[in-house]
């Protein structure tokens, strides 16, 4: 009988970075255990997530609230296994972090030449209901010279070194993508702890029937927006209507779309002028995960989302992030 084809061609992220670093002849191995320390940070909040969700439904002792309130703790651990694995990365200058108001600082990392932007654990509200959560980041490298100030993250995402996220579904699915570079999936194989290359070089269709919004913020929305939802749900040429899917959680809906194709949307509304997503740590990153696997993102001026450049660290916009046909079919809405 066939013997059974192994795939003798398993490549793990440590590999994936290995080789990726031989690429570069003047790397110096920094970036390379800067994504380690991503990594690191990956598994750690994934395993708190998972034994964190199972305690909290099962009511094992020492959970004392039934209200899910040890979820929203969630946020705390995720926020502080990201903070110590970039502090003792010793490559990380400064860390944005959805949890924290204020830029943290590494002073003591001398010689650090990275800024990284995160949210540790986005769509959180989400997690008593099981639905996917997950870390969203942004790498920068700080200008030449600079220890590390605020202007060294405010930037625009064209200047991303490496953006991506991670989602915390049925297994950990990390994807990946390096300033010009194609985007990547692994899957981290909890039987021993490695992100394995399951989705080398992700690109999403072109086109696809499929979009993604908060119909309840309809009654907000500019009429621009409400015409381009219309003509997806009541279509002119009496063609097929698209279907709808929410979840509402970011790295869930992006992640699908970036799979099957199609649409996300949070568009700036009356309700949140300045839309509801951060600009650093949820639109650019997505942006570029995006842009990288073909498809596009704009804000809701229509301005190229990787453009934007945030004034604040916690700033917002509004969003459309999808297959590239679909996001010329947007403009054509906020053009006329
Ligand atoms: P809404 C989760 O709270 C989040 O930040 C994103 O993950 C998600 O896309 C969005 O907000 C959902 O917002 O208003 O639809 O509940």
């Amino acid at each position: 009988a066939e013997t059974a084809a192994v795939n003798t061609n398993i490549v793990t992220l440590t590999r994936f970075l290995t080789e990726e670093q031989s690429k570069h002849k003047e790397a110096t191995g920094d970036f390379t255990l800067l994504c380690h320390a991503l990594q690191f940070s990956f598994k750690a909040i994934s395993h708190y997530i998972r034994r964190a969700t199972l305690v909290n439904l099962t009511g094992l002792a020492g959970q004392s609230n039934a209200t899910g309130d040890d979820q929203k703790k969630l946020d705390v651990i995720g926020n502080d296994l990201f903070i110590a694995a970039m502090r003792s990365s010793g490559k990380c200058a400064l860390l944005v972090s959805e949890e924290e108001e204020e830029i943290i600082y590494f002073k003591d990392q001398t010689g650090a030449r990275y800024a990284v932007a995160c949210d540790p654990i986005d769509g959180s509200s989400n997690l008593d209901a099981g639905v996917s959560v997950g870390t969203i980041f942004g790498v920068h490298k700080l200008a030449e010279g600079s220890t590390g100030t605020k202007e060294d993250i405010l930037k625009p995402g064209t200047e991303l070194l490496a953006a991506g996220f991670t989602m915390y579904g049925a297994s950990a699915q990390l994807v990946i993508t390096m300033r010009g570079g194609t985007v990547n999936g692994f899957t981290l194989d909890n039987s021993f702890g490695e992100f394995i290359l399951t989705h080398p070089n992700m690109r999403i269709p072109k086109k696809r029937a499929i979009y993604s919004v908060n119909e309840g913020n309809s009654l907000y929305w500019e009429e621009n927006t409400k015409e381009y939802f219309n003509s997806l749900k009541f279509p002119q040429d009496n063609g097929k209507p698209y279907s709808a899917r929410y979840i509402g959680s970011m790295v869930a809906d992006a992640y699908r779309t970036l799979l099957y194709g199609g649409i996300f949307a949070y568009p700036a509304d009356k309700k949140s002028p300045k839309g509801k997503l951060r600009i650093l740590y949820e639109c650019a990153p997505m942006a570029m995960v995006f842009e990288n696997a073909g498809g596009q993102a704009v804000d809701s001026k229509m301005r190229r989302m990787l453009e934007v450049v945030p004034e604040h660290i916690h700033d917002r916009s509004g969003i459309y992030l999808g297959s590239y046909d679909e996001v010329e079919k947007v403009k054509s809405f906020y053009k006329k």
